[in-house]
């Protein structure tokens, strides 16, 4: 390798013989001063890396990525907090359907941050065009980049940070996480709109851009992609096995591990968090409110018929484990109050002190499935007070922060 700067020390004299190149003069900014001013000139960006081609090559990974995150996010989004017209209609299944699109949420969230960040490589020259605007539609184009780019990077970070559970700003995630996401969305759409003319010219690999270059700008670019599909690789690969469990073995770098934690099943919110202890359960009654109300023991519970569901807990953080559950059919503690499956739906409410998580209503479907059970059984042994126990929900198609844990009052609406 040959170096372009020139160096004070004499090279060694093997090497000096191969030197064919005359020195270079270091790089100076050239005109009258260096004034601050000449500290923001552009670099020179030699290579096609940053050009058109390449920017829409990113892209288009970086709105399919963003494309399935927010229809996914929506997803999760209505499933936890239903419009009052949708409730009742939520469907329970397929008992897959919450693991799969939370897995694809946080998957292809995280395969964004990749993605954006090439992204913003590509295109970051554009800062320094000059003029910095030409015109009112110049300067609204740009205005909308910006704001793109800083809803997106919010996004991605208040994301990411979310699923480590490290919530250090004063709002609320799920509200301002949800509204953001409508910002980002309309952002890329207006700014793909705006594009469309570049886009269409570069999208297929014979576009100008890459007409014009020479062979090993292609290969540059080429290069570029790889590296990017690579990186985008290994973060989904060291990730994904914190919910398809039998990549378990690489999940490196996912905050949660499908096997750490009691009975070989994570924890989000310990009893001690939630400040329920076994000593105040020696009294513990599942209390169900209806036309015919009812309070049951632990016994009693047990007594009655039970059945077993082999479903996931899916957290909204994106873990997801299988587990064998044991307990009573939701319905038949409603059919028991008076209730009837299908045309009521449930409030249920945990012995937790507080939290957001508390109280959960599910709607008719989710009441009237077979497999939603007020489990009593963890893969064949009774909960551990962390999973839950005496009593906990769990039902199919439902994000993990609505299968309560510690329930107490069940109330037929
Ligand atoms: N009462 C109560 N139930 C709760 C929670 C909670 O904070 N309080 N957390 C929920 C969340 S976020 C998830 S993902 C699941 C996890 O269940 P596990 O701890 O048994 O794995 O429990 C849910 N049940
Ligand atoms: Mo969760």
């Amino acid at each position: 390798m040959t170096s372009s700067r020139p160096s004070r020390k004499p090279a060694p004299k093997s090497a000096r013989k191969r030197v064919h190149e005359p020195a270079r003069k270091p790089f100076r900014v050239p005109g009258p001063s260096r004034s601050a001013l000449s500290v923001l000139r552009p670099p020179a960006f030699t290579g096609r890396l940053h050009d058109a081609r390449t920017a829409t090559a990113v892209g288009r990974w970086l709105g399919a990525a963003f494309a399935v995150c927010f229809v996914t996010g929506l997803v999760s989004h209505y499933l936890q907090h239903p419009p009052a017209w949708l409730a009742d209609d939520l469907p329970a299944r397929p008992v897959w359907g919450y693991w799969l699109t939370q897995g694809l949420h946080i998957a292809t969230g995280l395969a964004a941050i990749v993605l954006l960040l090439v992204k913003l490589w590509t295109v970051y020259p554009r800062l320094f065009v000059r003029p910095p605007v030409r015109s009112v539609r110049h300067a609204l184009e740009r205005l909308s980049v910006a704001v793109l780019v800083a809803a997106a990077v919010f996004e991605l970070l208040t994301g990411l940070l979310n699923i480590v559970e490290w919530y250090p700003w004063p709002f609320s995630f799920i509200q301002v996480h949800f509204a953001v996401a409508w910002v980002v969305t309309g952002s890329i759409l207006l700014h793909v709109a705006v594009k469309t003319p570049e886009i269409t010219a570069h999208w297929s690999k014979r576009s100008t851009g890459t007409l014009a270059l020479p062979a090993e700008d292609a290969v540059d670019r080429r290069s570029l992609l790889l590296g990017m599909g690579a990186a985008v690789g290994v973060v989904t690969l060291t990730t994904v096995g914190q919910t398809v469990t039998p990549l378990k073995t690489f999940d490196l770098l996912a905050p949660r591990h499908p096997d750490h934690g009691p009975q070989g099943l994570p924890v989000n919110r310990t009893a001690a968090a939630a400040g329920v202890t076994a000593g105040g359960l020696a009294e513990w009654r599942l209390e169900v409110a209806g036309p015919r109300p009812y309070a049951l023991t632990l016994d009693g519970l047990r007594a009655m018929e039970q059945a077993r569901a082999r479903l996931p807990i899916a957290c909204v953080e994106g873990w997801t484990v299988q587990a064998d559950w044991g307990g009573v059919p939701v319905r038949a503690l409603v059919e028991r109050a008076g209730g009837r499956p299908g045309r009521v739906a449930l409030r249920v409410t945990s012995l937790e002190v507080s939290g957001a998580y508390r109280v959960m209503e599910m709607g008719e479907e989710y009441v009237d499935d077979p497999l939603t059970l007020l489990a009593l059984t963890l893969n064949g042994r009774p909960l551990s007070l962390d999973h839950g126990f005496p009593a906990r929900v769990i039902a199919p198609n439902r994000p993990g922060v609505l299968q309560t844990k510690w329930v107490h009052r069940l109330e037929v609406l």
